[in-house]
């Protein structure tokens, strides 16, 4: 698949010396350049590539502030930077190493040894991009875990805090699932899980809503931009969407099949809240729809 070609972004104020990289690299990798350091910002912003080629001396901002920039950017930082400089003294080499780029190469280059360490850089950031994704997915239903969910939450708050929108949180729970677990066995209890996952997944439509595991048998479902009466229909969503999935619960007093009880809280975030208190929130309001019956939403 074409857009699975890792991307090399080349920086050169040199228009030939970008042209010698791209020709050895072209065959393997999408190659994107810049000419100076501000349209190279520019385009890691925007294509985000695997890896950045950069000369040092350059008009106007030089390789190292380049650099530097990329680095304090935590939405950019973790694409690595190789220097690709005819400065070769040692402290070049230590400030290039220092402003965080993993490898510094100097010119005149060697086409084989640029391509080897090309690609070994770019299997350890594919490896690292592995890891990254894996530990942001809950084990057993394959969806986003709890780690994923906190990162969303801070980051969302401060986006609808910004644009002064609401936010909204459900939390649900199975209903008596310690005795489903009890009756059907936690293989059954693990397959039931799974189920809800992938239920609750399809039906939280925009690209923004995040549903993730919470824990044990409790899932959140993140939705910017989203009044309560939004988010009271998402809920009411999920809960009809279990019942009458009819999985059997012989044991629960509630009706024959698995439910779930939920809370649904808004906010419009300020400075005086927290995402913490959203949380809370919708937690407390869990707690009373499982004590006045469960399978019903309360907001
Ligand atoms: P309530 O309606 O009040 O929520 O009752 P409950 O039985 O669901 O609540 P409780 O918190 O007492 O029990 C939760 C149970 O969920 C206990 C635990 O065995 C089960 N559980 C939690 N995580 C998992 C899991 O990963 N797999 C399985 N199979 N069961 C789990
Ligand atoms: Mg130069
Ligand atoms: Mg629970
Ligand atoms: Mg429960």
């Amino acid at each position: 698949m074409a857009d699975l070609r890792p991307k090399i972004l080349v920086v050169d104020d040199i228009p030939s010396n970008v042209h010698v990289l791209s020709r050895i690299l072209k065959d393997d990798y999408d190659i994107y350049f810049a000419t100076d350091g501000e349209k190279a910002l520019d385009l890691v912003q925007a294509r985000m590539p695997d890896l950045v080629l950069l000369d040092i001396m350059m008009p106007g901002m030089d390789g190292f502030e380049v650099c530097r920039r990329i680095k304090a950017d935590p939405a950019i930082h973790d694409i690595p930077v190789i220097f690709i400089s005819a400065k070769s003294e040692v402290e070049d080499e230590t400030l290039g190493l220092e402003v965080g780029a993993i490898d510094f190469i100097t010119k005149p280059i060697s086409p084989p040894i640029v391509k080897a360490r090309v690609r070994n850089h770019l299997l350890l950031k594919r490896q690292t991009d592995l890891l990254r994704s894996l530990s942001f997915l809950d084990g057993l239903t394959g969806i986003a875990n709890r780690r994923r969910f906190d990162d969303a939450m801070v980051r969302e708050w401060r986006r609808c805090a910004r644009s002064n929108l609401p936010l909204s949180l459900i939390i649900l729970d199975v209903d008596h699932f310690k005795a489903y677990n009890d009756h059907y066995g936690h293989q059954a209890g693990d397959e039931c899980l799974r189920m809800l996952a992938e239920l609750l997944s399809d039906r939280a439509k925009r690209p923004s809503d995040l549903v993730a595991r919470y824990g044990g048998e409790e899932f959140v479902c993140l939705l910017p931009e989203t009044d309560g009466p939004g988010a009271v229909r998402v809920a009411e969503g999920f809960r009809t969407g279990v019942a009458e999935c009819r999985i059997p619960h012989a044991q629960s007093p509630v009706i024959p099949y698995v439910t779930i009880s939920l809370g649904v809280a808004t906010v419009i975030p300020s400075a005086d809240g927290s995402p913490e208190q959203l949380a809370e929130m919708a937690d407390q309001l869990l707690y009373r729809a499982k004590r006045a019956g469960r399978n019903r939403v309360q907001d």
